[in-house]
């Protein structure tokens, strides 16, 4: 082998020594009785002087750097094994390891998304709109002009304008959304019947909380659109609804009520799976809590979305989804959802 190949053999091999009694044998390798370098060495005095002195000066050459590596490398070895040596360096890779704790969903996505997935099934699509709303996607879209004494239901947080910001047309003063209603304007804008939409998301209301009432929760509306869609398709999809949601344990009652963008308008009441209707605080003591509002699609909405009302029906649904989970997971207090409190948020 030329000197060139021993040299990077030996790098290639000291590089690679796991520790210091494998560098000692790759040492012998080399300079031991028969290594590969003694040999070379001791073959010079063979040689005539002249090259004698020319490759003596290379193989020395070599012969350093060589030692110079092994050096270095026993250098490290000590250090690692010193460490080694160290108990609190001691690493024992056959310890079971610490296991991470994996988190979950939140009770109140688990009931989202269980919601979404029934109602996909059932031919709607999933649909987002923003939380920061216009007064006129709110209220005035809906049928529910300026002084029109319905706003007072929706208690809002009015946002603050700059004086820059200050609309010149009031309707477009800014609002934290107190409904999902708003994105059916928005979505009938862009998108012609027939057409079948649910729109989950945060609502926010300036109000008094207690077990059933917050002021952010979450609301699920409902859309369902085309030619010839009645109260009576409205009532099928209800209970098949909650039949899926719930297996067939809960009871549904439609009451008659007022919302000005439905016409005529009714009210969800789903029997109190928390009490099994004996009456407690989730329930008010009733046996039946309020779950939804609803209706048939008011034709002054229509017109505001640039639809006809001679030509299209429809339905429309706004779900407490809060509501619905704490009947789905009996929980009697709507203020645990954003308590953030462990032991409540693992038992689910
Ligand atoms: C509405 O918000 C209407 N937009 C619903 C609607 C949609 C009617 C489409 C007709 C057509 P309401 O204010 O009643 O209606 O709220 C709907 C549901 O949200 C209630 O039935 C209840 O389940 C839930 N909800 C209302 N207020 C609160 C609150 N403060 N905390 C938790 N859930 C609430």
């Amino acid at each position: 082998m030329d000197l060139k190949s021993i040299k990077k053999k030996a790098k290639k091999e000291i590089e690679s020594a796991k520790d210091s009694v494998a560098l000692k044998h790759i040492f012998q390798d080399f300079f031991g009785k028969k290594g590969e370098i003694a040999v070379i060495l001791s073959s010079l005095k063979n040689l005539p002087q002249k090259e004698r002195k020319d490759k003596g000066k290379i193989i020395n050459e070599v012969k350093k750097e060589v030692l110079e590596m092994i050096a270095k490398k026993e250098n490290n070895l000590k250090k690692i094994e010193a460490a080694l040596d160290a108990k609190e360096e001691w690493i024992d890779i056959s310890f079971p390891s610490k296991k991470i704790p994996l988190g979950h969903l939140h009770p109140l996505t688990q009931a989202r998304r269980k919601t979404e997935e029934i109602f996909e099934k059932l031919g709607f699509s999933v649909i987002e709109g923003p939380q920061i709303e216009t007064e006129w996607y709110n209220f005035d879209a809906l049928n529910i002009p300026k002084d029109h004494p319905a706003r007072d239901r929706w208690d809002t947080f009015w946002l603050r304008e700059s004086e820059s910001q200050k609309s010149k047309v009031k309707s477009q003063r800014l609002l934290l959304r107190t409904h999902t209603s708003p994105v059916q304007i928005r979505y009938m804008e862009k998108n012609n019947p027939p057409l079948r939409i649910i729109v989950p998301g945060r609502i926010f209301r300036y109000e008094a909380t207690d077990a059933s009432h917050e002021i952010n929760f979450y609301q699920l509306e409902g859309l369902m659109v085309d030619s010839k869609v009645t109260l009576a398709d409205f009532k099928g999809v209800m209970e098949k609804f909650f039949q899926m949601f719930f297996g067939d344990e809960a009871k549904i009652r439609l009451r008659p009520s007022y919302f000005p963008f439905t016409e005529p308008s009714v009210e969800i009441d789903i029997s109190c799976r928390i009490c099994k209707q004996e009456g407690c605080s989730a329930c008010g003591r009733k046996g039946w809590v309020e779950i939804a509002g609803a209706g048939m699609v008011h034709p002054n909405v229509f017109k505001a979305a640039n639809l006809n009302p001679k030509n299209w029906q429809g339905f429309a649904f706004g779900i407490g989804l809060d509501r619905l989970a704490m009947m789905k997971y009996r929980i009697n207090d709507i203020r645990l959802f954003y308590g953030g409190d462990l032991r409540f948020l693992e038992q689910f």
